[in-house]
């Protein structure tokens, strides 16, 4: 089955726009991987971590794919990886990283497995997710909180970050 699936982009760390660059190519090299199509990258400031790490890019991809859930997030765990990401290194969950590639939403599905919750449990606090996603999919409904990409953008309380 095929499931059209959204993924964030971001980096803090390094040649930016190389790192987002190449996950867009390889991602869209994976086998069971197509059609990956993605809209303008944003910079960003950080949201949270410690003070003083550098500004995002971001962005968001929109693929269809065969693969599972689970299988699309060990590949592009293996592209972090591939891409400089050493998870061990990092003081946080919000420190600063080359590669950070997160699955926003999965067709419709809600999942809610130790290392994998789909939709993604932060995305409609976030204008960096917000923003490019919605250039992409403005009515894609949020399975769980049942309102549109557009919706959830314009109800965030602090625009811009
Ligand atoms: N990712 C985070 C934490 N904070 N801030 C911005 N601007 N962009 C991000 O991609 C980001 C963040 C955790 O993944
Ligand atoms: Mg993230
Ligand atoms: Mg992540």
């Amino acid at each position: 089955m095929t499931a059209r699936a959204y993924i964030a982009l971001g980096s803090n760390q390094g040649d930016r726009q190389a790192y987002l660059a190449d996950a867009l190519a390889v991602l869209g090299s994976l086998p069971g991987v197509n059609r990956v199509s993605q809209r303008p990258t944003y910079e960003t400031d950080p949201v949270g971590g410690h003070a003083g790490q550098g500004r995002f890019l971001n962005a968001v991809a929109q693929v269809s794919t065969d693969l599972s859930a689970k299988q699309l997030l060990d590949e592009l765990n293996k592209i972090e990886a591939d891409h400089g990401r050493d998870r061990s290194a990092e003081p946080s969950r919000s420190g600063p990283r080359t590669l950070d590639l997160d699955i926003l939403f999965f067709g419709d599905e809600v999942i809610n497995q130790v290392g994998l919750t789909v939709p993604h449990p932060r995305m409609h606090q976030r204008w960096f997710v917000l923003k490019p996603l919605c250039d992409l999919a403005p009515d894609a409904v949020h399975p769980v909180l049942h309102r549109t990409v557009r919706e959830l953008l314009a109800e965030l309380e602090t625009p811009a970050t």
